[in-house]
């Protein structure tokens, strides 16, 4: 409810029958430009494929995953049977899903379409190749194909090629489990609308001081006192993801070529794991479970044996249930560990990643410590040179973009948004989209940057509504930096493709931020 008040507030809000306009019956065939994000190359023909009753889906067993999910996606709109099978009945129009020899130039997440009269072609190397490409189609037929119910529209696609290859490999969503715990279901409707924009990893930050948010068998008490009623932000939004649910989102999300990233946050923000177990203290005193948001108040005890093997344990549980190749150990705000203490702890802890057959992710603090060198680091500072991070840089360390006062989609939009923080500044679409990942830090070159995460901290954040107001459309700007070259990076064309991409969220029933800085089409 409060979310709407931003947006009258910010008197973007339209007259609702503009909003629920019918689908059009006929329409222009949408630009093959005006994808989001940016394509590679762009080569329009003349002339159109439309989609009928007729048409098939042609794809190879090996494919079947990606064929299912877009003959999913676009049933429900149009009514059409659109069958899958190995092989289209000759001359049927069809939709042809190839993978494999595509060509180097493609590697593993790059793709053409092909669309010609007499049918659409999606070639990749790989699966997650095609995945996006069907991303792609779908933006190139009109909003109404979101529609849940069968809509009359002229289910039209324009002519020509697109040959797409991503920038980075690294593009991120991420969501705050520990202030306020979002369902599995809310996490699956986060990847369903992240992966529309290639973004390829969603990392969970699963435990901080208000709560704990993953089931541990070694430590139990972690989620039975931690991770129960009330241990939110205000003493809302507890709850935890059993193994079992966990392993439902990471199968889920890799369905959709989405890597899941569990992080667990240490030395510092620890508070919700040492009441569940005070022998992670130094002094062996249970402290008071917190729901208020401060930070930089809990430290795990750097001498104590017990804490590298409780550290030890949960890294080796996670790890058994998590396929990506990542696992992230937090490291900001250690504010209550002295500065010897923190390299000490990270020294110890960061091998252990390493033990258990992952590669350590941490947030940018970790630099500090010399076997960060073999990390990857999350810059989340909004300065634009920090010495720690080049030192480690330079010796080997690469780094995920996510530079809290462009990145941060937790911050209020403007003065005038009721959701979120302003600590790193408001964040505008522009601010979110003017900015270059590869050259924003000194002493961090392109070379060294694995992609971007756009993170969306929860202690305002109670449900998926606030989640979707906050990440739409500031996610699709994170997106593009990720996906896009640099070379096409053009506000005046991403905030035109946004306007145009806004009726698609609301067939989709996500309740986005009416921008002014952007003329959406309805
Ligand atoms: N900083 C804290 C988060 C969260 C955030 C909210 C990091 C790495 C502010 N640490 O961001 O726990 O409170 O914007």
């Amino acid at each position: 409810m409060y979310r709407r008040l931003s947006v009258l507030l910010a008197g973007a809000a339209l007259p609702l029958a503009l909003i629920s306009a019918p689908a059009q019956a006929s329409h222009p065939a949408i630009q093959l430009g005006s994808v989001l994000p940016a394509p590679t190359e762009v080569h329009p023909s003349n002339t159109t494929f439309r989609l009928d009753s007729h048409t098939v889906i042609e794809a190879p067993r090996s494919a079947r995953n990606v064929a299912d999910q877009l003959a999913k996606a676009l049933r429900p709109a149009t009514g059409y049977r659109l069958p899958v099978v190995d092989r289209a009945p000759h001359g049927a129009p069809a939709i042809s899903l190839e993978t494999g020899h595509a060509g180097a130039r493609l590697g593993s997440e790059g793709y053409q379409l092909d669309v010609r009269k007499s049918g659409v072609s999606i070639r990749a190397n790989a699966n997650a190749g095609l995945f996006h490409g069907v991303q792609t189609l779908r933006q190139l037929l009109p909003a109404a194909i979101d529609a849940s119910r069968r809509q009359h529209a002229d289910w039209t696609v324009a002519g020509g090629q697109i040959v797409d290859v991503p920038r980075f490999g690294f593009r991120g969503a991420f969501l705050d489990e520990a202030r306020h715990f979002h369902t599995p279901g809310e996490i699956k409707r986060y990847i369903d609308d992240i992966s529309r924009f290639k973004i390829n990893s969603l990392h969970l930050h699963l435990a901080d001081d208000q709560g704990w948010r993953i089931q541990i068998d070694s430590w139990p008490k972690l989620t039975k006192i931690s991770g129960g009623a009330g241990t939110g932000v205000d003493g809302v939004g507890g709850g935890y993801l059993t193994k079992a649910q966990y392993k439902d989102i990471v199968r889920y999300a890799a369905d959709r070529y989405v890597t899941i990233i569990p992080e667990i946050d240490m030395p510092g923000h620890v508070n919700a794991a040492q009441v569940a177990y005070p022998e992670l203290t130094c002094d062996g005193v249970a402290p008071e479970p917190r729901t208020d948001t401060d930070v930089g108040y809990s430290s795990l005890c750097i001498g104590k044996e017990i804490t590298y093997k409780f550290v030890e344990d949960v890294i080796r549980e996670l790890a058994a249930i998590t396929p990506g190749p990542y696992l992230h150990i937090g490291g900001d705000e250690a504010h209550a560990t002295t500065p010897a203490d923190y390299v000490t702890f990270q020294q110890r802890v960061l091998p252990l990643v390493k033990k258990y057959g992952k590669t350590a992710y941490g947030w940018n603090e970790i630099s500090r410590a010399p076997a960060a060198t073999k990390a990857v680091a999350q810059y989340w500072s909004t300065d634009t040179s920090n010495a720690d991070v080049a030192a480690a840089v330079a010796n080997g360390m690469k780094v995920v973009m996510s530079p809290a006062n462009k990145a941060y989609l937790d911050m209020k939009y403007d003065r005038n948004t009721v959701l979120g923080l302003s600590w790193a500044g408001f964040i505008e679409v522009r601010t979110a989209y003017d900015w270059d990942p590869g050259t924003l830090v000194t002493g961090v070159p392109e070379s060294a940057v694995l992609g971007v995460e756009a993170p969306l901290w929860s202690e305002t954040l109670r449900d998926i509504g606030d989640i979707e107001f906050m990440a739409f459309p500031r996610l699709p700007a994170i997106a593009e930096l990720g996906w896009s070259s640099a070379d096409d990076h053009d506000w005046e064309s991403f905030r035109a493709r946004l306007g145009a991409y806004g009726p698609r969220w609301v067939q989709q029933g996500v309740d986005f931020y009416r921008s002014p800085q952007i003329d959406w089409a309805s």
